[in-house]
């Protein structure tokens, strides 16, 4: 597989279909664009939890039982912190602090968020782009049922428990992309939309002015991986908030959501799909090394045949 693909991704599933692309892509053809609307500053430091995802999978250090975080991390800074009466309902392992100090101390010395993550992308050796939807600050905010809720707060503090009446973005109406995000789009041979959760993880990437018009003016295909299974959602809320939306939890629903600039959606096994539109077939869970690769194969070959 030759060429130069972009993904746009969020949270644990779109960093298992980054990661089977990667395996399987030439080195440094892959831009991976991340959502950083779940960012958040906890105990003054900068906290990407979507960046940090990708970081820790692609360089084989995540925490597979949790899902976010590093693997094999101690937590002797969250002890000392209950002892002192600290606010705990946010984890930060010893080892992921590492990460949000030196990111503190770049961004205050005036680096960008992009230029930040190149630097530990590069200390990890790792031959892909990840670059931040944008270098600006955008917040996610859920708008529920016990009033308005930045994202983490509603994600971890509630465990998704408020019922969610819409999202929004804070700032995202002035963000600029950030450098390269633009270009990765419209010189993609393909650009894949992973199996994030389009109205959390994706709709933030696509609230910053100019990346949803590259989407329309781009070249290549672009392909959506549904994040549905069964007509249920993998992990997380989507499935919950579809239903709080208003939305029939089905794969017309993701369709009609991204239709506007989608060539073509893949769907998991039997689930049902929207009638004429291009759709491919396949397992779409990703346990294993083997599975990501295989669904990051199955988009890249349905790219190729859209292009056709
Ligand atoms: N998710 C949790 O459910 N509980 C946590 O305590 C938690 C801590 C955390 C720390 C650093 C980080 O990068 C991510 C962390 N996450 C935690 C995951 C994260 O908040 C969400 O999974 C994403 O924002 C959704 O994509």
């Amino acid at each position: 597989m030759t060429g130069r693909y972009a993904v746009l991704t969020g949270g644990v599933g779109g960093a298992k279909l980054v990661d089977g692309l990667y395996r399987l892509l030439p080195a440094n053809s892959l831009t991976a664009i991340v959502n950083t609307g779940d960012d958040f500053r906890h105990f003054g430091l900068p906290i990407s939890p979507d960046i940090d995802t990708l970081l820790y999978t692609l360089s084989g250090n995540s925490n597979q039982k949790l899902g976010w975080g590093r693997e094999g991390e101690t937590w002797n800074f969250m002890e000392a912190l209950r002892s002192l009466g600290g606010e705990d309902w946010f984890n930060l392992g010893d080892g992921d602090l590492a990460l949000h100090v030196m990111r503190g101390i770049a961004l205050q010395a005036g680096e960008t968020l992009s230029a930040v993550t190149v630097r530990f992308a590069a200390a990890w050796e790792l031959a892909l782009n990840i670059v931040p939807m944008s270098d600006d600050v955008v917040a996610t905010w859920v708008e529920s049922d016990e009033g308005p809720l930045p994202f983490q707060r509603y994600f971890v503090e509630r465990h998704c428990q408020p019922k969610v009446k819409s999202v929004s973005f804070e700032g995202a109406a002035t963000a600029r992309p950030a450098p390269g995000v633009i270009e990765a789009i419209k010189s993609a041979d393909a650009v894949l939309i992973a199996p994030s959760n389009p109205w959390l993880s994706v709709d933030p990437i696509l609230a910053v002015p100019g990346i949803r018009s590259a989407l329309l003016d781009c070249a290549g295909p672009v392909i959506a991986v549904s994040p549905l299974v069964d007509g249920k959602a993998v992990k997380g809320p989507t499935a919950k908030l579809m239903g709080e939306l208003g939305l029939a939890i089905s794969n017309d629903a993701i369709w009609d959501h991204y239709a506007d600039f989608l060539d073509g959606l893949i769907v998991h096994g039997d689930d049902l799909a929207p009638a004429g539109i291009a759709v491919t077939r396949t397992d779409t869970m990703m346990h294993s090394a083997n599975d990501r690769e295989r669904v990051a194969g199955v988009a890249l070959n349905f790219a190729n045949v859209l292009l056709e």
